[in-house]
């Protein structure tokens, strides 16, 4: 692999090109048990940053929700454009090993 300069922001090391974390995004409410272990599990497999989408505060933000997902429960959870879906899935994804291939870490 052809190496890159220092002032290359794609390169970190010599052969390892720069991995961009996902953007991941959630929608979620305030009063939400399944939004608080999804975003634990998350944090805890090192992801820095989650948007929240809160569907609680604006029903335009449901209604998204529900068309893009066909889904009614909270959490909805996106890594980059991949619907994850809820947390049981979110952990599901977890018990096979395979977040850290969809959050680069
Ligand atoms: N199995 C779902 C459960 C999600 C769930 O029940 N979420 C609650 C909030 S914590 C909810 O959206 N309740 C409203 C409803 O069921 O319409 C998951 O793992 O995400």
């Amino acid at each position: 692999m052809a190496r890159g300069r220092a002032s290359d922001p794609q390169v970190v090391g010599p052969d390892e090109p720069a991995s961009m974390p996902p953007r991941i995004r959630m929608y979620s409410t305030a009063v939400c048990p399944y939004c608080i272990r999804a975003e634990r599990l998350l944090m805890a497999r090192g992801v820095g940053s989650i948007e929240k989408l809160r569907v609680d505060l604006d029903p335009a933000l449901r209604a998204e929700m529900i068309r893009i997902t066909g889904r009614r429960t909270v959490p909805q959870i996106f890594i980059d454009d991949l619907h994850v879906g809820g947390f049981d899935e979110l952990a599901a994804l977890d018990r096979q090993g395979k977040l850290p291939g969809l959050l680069h870490t």
